[in-house]
């Protein structure tokens, strides 16, 4: 019986449903996901069984230009993921076409060493009449030779089979990397800073979710089963510290529910979470603060 495995790269403007497909791929969430760009901000493992085949998926930060120490480390974090990867694939949105984005990362695909096999795939077709793919398929491929095109919705589960079907058959002669039951590869610490982030991503508004970070502090496991959980939300404002705790504590209240509770689902077990929002002026530009998120400090050097 011969086994496959291989890490699976996807990489794409910010907002294309990496994330989503990775935990569509996964069969859990593994990877948080929001409505707003730049969500993810590391690269994040999942694994997948298909056969005799483990597909690890590396899901990556989006790819833009580049302003500040944070976009640069998370672009390059990405760009990473895709050289180490076995297959990438390029994840592009059905409504949106041929953005700039996407011709800076056909052009940044171009530099790749060659014999890497890269994969397109056209994701929300759910969101676009049949007829306009064909059409952004063709110019696609003019644009840049993938082996293969997709055309997929993370969301709603289509497409998705055919993709998965032939990343297993591509990934080379391997054995499996992790254990048959491991669907992520991160410390769980992270992913519970993950969640609280998914969630005051969701709550606050404009430039606010990109200006905090969120780190696990203690995590005390108790007699009972339960464990009490200690969290760090890292403001740059006082301003911003009073947005996040909200009116006599109301919203920072509510966040911490939500995440309580998916955290509870995910782990199965009562958590207790305590969230602390610290105003750190220079959080931006501390280095523990990047390895934390997973990111490299150097990275983000102009
Ligand atoms: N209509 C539709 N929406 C989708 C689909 N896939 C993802 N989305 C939505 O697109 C938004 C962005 O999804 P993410 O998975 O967070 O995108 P991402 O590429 O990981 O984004 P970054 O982490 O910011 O780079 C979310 O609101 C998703 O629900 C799809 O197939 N159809
Ligand atoms: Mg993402």
């Amino acid at each position: 019986m011969t086994t496959r495995a291989g890490f699976i790269a996807l990489i794409g403007e910010p907002n294309a449903g990496k994330s989503t497909l990775t935990n569509r791929m996964v069969g859990a969430k593994v990877s948080i996901v929001t409505h707003k760009v730049q969500t993810t901000r590391a690269r994040i493992r999942g694994v997948a069984m298909e056969g005799e085949s483990q597909l690890v998926f590396v899901d990556t930060p989006g790819l833009f230009k580049p302003k500040r120490r944070l976009d640069r480390a998370m672009v390059a974090a990405a760009w990473g993921g895709a050289a180490d990867a076995d297959i990438i694939v390029l994840l592009i949105e059905a409504h949106r076409g041929i953005s700039e984005g996407v011709k800076t990362i056909l052009a940044g695909l171009r530099e790749l060493p060659k014999g890497r096999k890269i994969a397109l795939a056209i994701n929300k077709i759910d969101r676009v009449q049949p007829d306009t793919l064909l059409a952004l398929t063709q110019q696609m491929n003019e644009a840049f030779p993938f082996v293969k095109t997709f055309m997929i919705s993370a969301e709603k589960g289509r497409g998705v089979d055919d993709l998965r079907k032939w990343l297993a058959q591509e990934l080379p002669e391997s054995p499996w990397l992790y254990p048959e039951d491991q669907i992520a590869d991160l410390p769980l610490r992270m992913i519970a800073a993950e969640i609280t982030r998914e969630k005051l991503t969701l709550r606050l508004h404009q430039e606010l979710p990109y200006q905090l970070t969120v780190e696990t502090e203690s995590w005390e496991e108790r007699k009972d089963g339960s464990a009490r959980i200690d969290q760090i939300v890292y403001v740059a404002r006082d301003g911003h510290k009073g947005i996040i705790l909200g009116n006599k504590g109301e919203t920072i209240k509510a966040i911490s529910k939500a995440a309580r509770e998916e955290l509870e689902e995910f782990l199965g077990r009562k958590i207790h979470l305590f969230l602390q929002v610290k105003v750190r002026a220079n959080w931006l530009e501390e280095k523990e603060r990047y390895s934390e998120m997973g990111l490299d400090f150097r990275d983000g050097n102009t």
